[in-house]
């Protein structure tokens, strides 16, 4: 049984990227809905009704998790999706808030993300949950996810972009970041120039990998197979950029076999 992962389109390849390195006998079942990206401006209960087709579109695999890779569906619709399947269903909210606890000495956070997660409050929700006096900076970025789904992030452009959007966190008493999209841990070496070594980024999906590795552990549905997994990808638009993406992206952890 595979772990299903869906995002609004390559975003949630970074989180997969840690699945893969942490758990490397998971098989992975990936949905990137590139037709109908970006997310970020749409309303939360188009939003819903997206992430509801797409886990209705991965149940058919028989998976034993569901992963919503993406701030933007997991700020909206994750009790919804937990409300309507039996299995687990993790999300990249609380992995990061988490993540950016850990990090932070000043208690002054910096959160990025899309328009539909900042206006959601999501992460000041799931920070001040866990740390009530922590002070929160939040900014959307909603030209980034866009740049990133054309395959544009280490371009010189992507600088740009990055320091055009972040303009307003500069100066901020912040000593961390969190990536509150999946899609901007594509851009990391664009954010740690603009941000400065001072700054720590904090991408959810270290942390999340870990919460799937303890609940599959927890409820006895590691795999036990030594075979290497062959995973599958779907995406709803055109796949040329997307393949050219996710196999750059995940290079080091699929096997690419050479035809000889
Ligand atoms: N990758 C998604 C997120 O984490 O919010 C959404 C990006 C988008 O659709 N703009």
């Amino acid at each position: 049984q595979a772990i299903a992962v869906l995002d609004s389109g390559v975003g949630g390849l970074t989180v997969v990227k840690e699945v893969m390195r942490q758990l490397p006998h998971e098989k992975v079942i990936y949905f990137g809905d590139t037709a109908r990206s970006p997310y970020g401006p749409r309303a939360a209960s188009e939003v819903r009704h997206f992430t509801r087709q797409i886990v209705d579109y991965l149940l058919q695999f028989n998976p034993k998790m569901i992963v919503i890779a993406c701030n933007t569906a997991t700020a909206v619709a994750i009790e919804d999706i937990r409300a309507r399947v039996s299995i687990p269903v993790v999300g990249v909210i609380s992995p990061g808030a988490r993540a950016a606890i850990k990090s932070t000495r000043s208690g002054m956070i910096g959160v990025i993300g899309t328009d539909g997660t900042i206006r959601s409050q999501a992460y000041e929700t799931a920070l001040k949950m866990i740390s009530p006096d922590i002070r929160v900076y939040s900014e959307a970025c909603p030209l980034l996810a866009p740049f990133v789904e054309r395959g544009l992030f280490s371009s010189e452009s992507a600088y740009d972009v990055v320091e055009q959007s972040l303009s307003p966190l500069r100066g901020k008493p912040i000593d961390c970041l969190i990536l509150g999209c999946t899609h901007y841990p594509f851009l990391t070496e664009s954010i740690s120039q603009v941000m400065g070594p001072e700054v720590a980024l904090i991408s959810s999906a270290e942390e999340t990998a870990r919460d799937i590795s303890t609940i599959l552990q927890q409820r006895g549905l590691l795999s036990n197979s030594s075979e290497m997994p062959v995973h599958q990808f779907f995406c709803s638009g055109e796949p040329v950029v997307f393949k050219q993406i996710a196999l750059s992206w995940l290079k080091d952890q699929i096997a690419l076999k050479p035809v000889v």
